[in-house]
């Protein structure tokens, strides 16, 4: 009896078994903490990807895009410039979906837009519309910036013109090969500074590196969505690939 009584007695530890047990369990604490993070990573690396990139990373870009898509406001403009400022040779940058071989002569672009039969339009149908000019700064997310001269239709009148609807979510162009795509937010696409531009400096534009025989210019995104030599435009509730948000960056990429 006194032994068992004995038995439930608290031991007595010294200060220094004390010390040590608490460090040892400090240490153990500390361990599991560390296993944490390499759990997170774990888990992101491990995830499936969404549009070219783990899908909890996309997720939160996905985030912060919602929070940047609506910074456009109505009635804002680009800065713009006089022509004599424009550069006199226009840089060329970006070759995706320009390889292929284009016959220039009765070039028509493909319009679609849902429960309706695809359109195509010519390039003298385009120019017979008001032309429209713009001076401004072309900004590429690779660090340089140019200010470039370019002319053409402006996107909104294009959608007047045709009667194309202006209530779906997305507009998506693509090169004639379909190698390179862009997806926009239709408010930025019907943005008044936005053109389907068929001359730089004042000249028909010929040159293949930038485009012709039409290109999109839209000063309120950086370089990467000014697709050039459009094949297809395409109004749709579903938002369209993109070639540089399926590499990482971001959908809207607006100024
Ligand atoms: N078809 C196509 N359009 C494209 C690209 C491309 O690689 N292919 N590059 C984009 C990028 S990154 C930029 S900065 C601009 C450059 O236009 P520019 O060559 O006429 O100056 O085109 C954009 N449009
Ligand atoms: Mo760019």
């Amino acid at each position: 009896m006194k032994s068992s009584q004995k038995d439930h007695q608290p031991e007595e530890l010294t200060t220094e078994q004390q010390v040590r047990r608490r460090t040892l369990k400090a240490f153990a604490w500390f361990g599991l903490a560390a296993l944490v993070p390499v759990g997170v990573w774990k888990w992101i690396t491990g995830s499936p990807k969404e549009a070219g990139l783990r899908k909890p990373l996309r997720r939160v870009l996905g985030a912060n895009e919602r929070v940047f898509e609506s910074t456009l406001r109505p009635g804002s403009r680009v800065p713009t410039f006089p022509k004599n400022k424009a550069a006199r040779v226009a840089r060329v940058n970006g070759s995706d979906g320009l390889r292929s071989p284009v016959e220039l002569e009765g070039y028509k672009i493909r319009v679609e837009q849902p429960s309706r039969p695809p359109l195509d339009v010519s390039l003298a149908e385009l120019r017979a519309l008001p032309k429209q000019e713009i001076v401004f700064d072309l900004k590429c997310i690779e660090g340089w910036s140019q200010v470039q001269h370019w002319g053409g239709v402006s996107f909104a009148d294009f959608v007047t013109h045709y009667g194309l609807p202006t209530h779906l979510d997305y507009v998506g162009m693509e090169t004639p090969d379909q190698k390179y795509y862009v997806g926009l937010d239709t408010a930025s696409a019907l943005h008044p500074q936005t053109l389907l531009a068929y001359e730089l400096n004042g000249q028909s534009l010929t040159d293949l590196r930038h485009g012709a025989p039409l290109r999109l210019i839209i000063p309120v995104k950086y370089g990467v969505k000014n697709l050039k030599r459009i094949g297809t435009i395409a109004f749709t509730n579903t938002r369209p690939r993109d070639f540089w948000a399926e590499r990482g960056y971001d959908y809207f990429i607006g100024l």
